[in-house]
């Protein structure tokens, strides 16, 4: 995928989205509140799938807010230029969204009694849900082939930099109490446990029903359904909705259907080599 772009301190960026101001903003001056709640992600990692369950805990099930409000608006995205005025319409506890590695990430955080989810995902489905995604952004260009989209993860040319240093990053503070993190496929396979465990994190008291609704209302087909949360909203020259949707398929192992034997192979070596580092174990390993 290419895409108008500019490096901030080694990170890549989108020209038409980010700025270094609106980086830095975040990096330096964003005044980050206790009861924050921050939503944190490598791009495609299943993202907009934690922006409506935090909404829905936030809301104690119910789906008004979910499906009246646009999910950007919900939950922005903190490094975006349109951040600071989306900033001042946010209601407490504030959910914010952010795909920005752990060293970009706002300095007042580390201060504060602020949470973060991080959600994580396989990489390999994180390049098959790239690679459609980057057919429908008006901004990017298409790649030529799959192996591409293999190399921009491998080579860290994607946005927002290297998935590997992105997780390497943020999993720093894993056993920090502020911090919360799962896996996307956790969520596939567990959706109402996983609900659960977010609550008492975030010390929120939801009955069985709230749950039930927030589960409910977080699945991939009510969300594909929600006009709030489908991204159908977006403008035409930001997404053409002629050449997919947003909402693709939503499952875990998809890459299965794209790598050929080679490619997951020499993914393998990469991850493993990249990774060996982190001594942890993920859930799809
Ligand atoms: S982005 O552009 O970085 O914000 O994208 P992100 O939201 O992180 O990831 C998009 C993928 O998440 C899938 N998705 C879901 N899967 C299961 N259940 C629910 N409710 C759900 N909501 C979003 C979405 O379909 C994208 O994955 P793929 O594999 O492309 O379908």
């Amino acid at each position: 995928m290419s895409f108008d772009h500019f490096d901030y301190k080694g990170v890549r960026f989108i020209q038409k989205v980010h700025s270094e101001k609106s980086i830095s903003y975040v990096e330096n001056e964003l005044k980050v509140l206790d009861d924050d709640i921050f939503n944190v992600t490598y791009p495609k990692s299943g993202t907009n799938w934690m922006i409506e369950i935090l909404s829905l805990i936030k809301h104690n099930g119910d789906a008004t807010i979910c499906q009246s409000i646009p999910s950007k608006e919900r939950a922005p995205w903190q490094e975006i230029v349109e951040f600071q005025e989306q900033e001042a319409n946010l209601t407490q506890p504030r959910i914010i969204t952010s795909h920005l590695p752990h060293q970009l990430f706002a300095k007042s955080f580390f201060k504060s009694k602020a949470k973060i989810i991080y959600t994580m995902r396989n990489p390999k489905d994180i390049i098959v849900s790239l690679f459609y995604f980057a057919k429908i952004v008006c901004i990017f260009k298409e790649y030529e082939s799959f192996q591409q989209a293999i190399e921009d993860i491998v080579k860290g040319n994607a946005l927002y930099g290297s998935w590997f240093d992105h997780v390497k990053g943020w999993m720093q503070m894993k056993d920090d109490s502020r911090f919360f993190f799962i896996t996307y496929e956790e969520l596939l396979k567990d959706p109402r446990g996983s609900v659960v465990k977010l609550c008492k994190f975030l010390g929120k008291q939801l009955d069985d029903s709230q749950i039930d609704s927030v589960v409910k209302h977080s699945s991939f087909s009510s969300m594909k359904e929600n006009k709030m949360s489908n991204w159908t909203h977006a403008a035409s020259d930001m997404l053409d909705h002629s050449k997919g949707t947003f909402l693709r398929k939503g499952v875990s192992g998809d890459w299965k259907n794209h790598f050929t034997v080679a490619q997951s192979e020499y993914f393998d070596k990469i991850y493993e080599e990249k990774m060996k580092d982190l001594n942890m174990s993920f859930s799809w390993e």
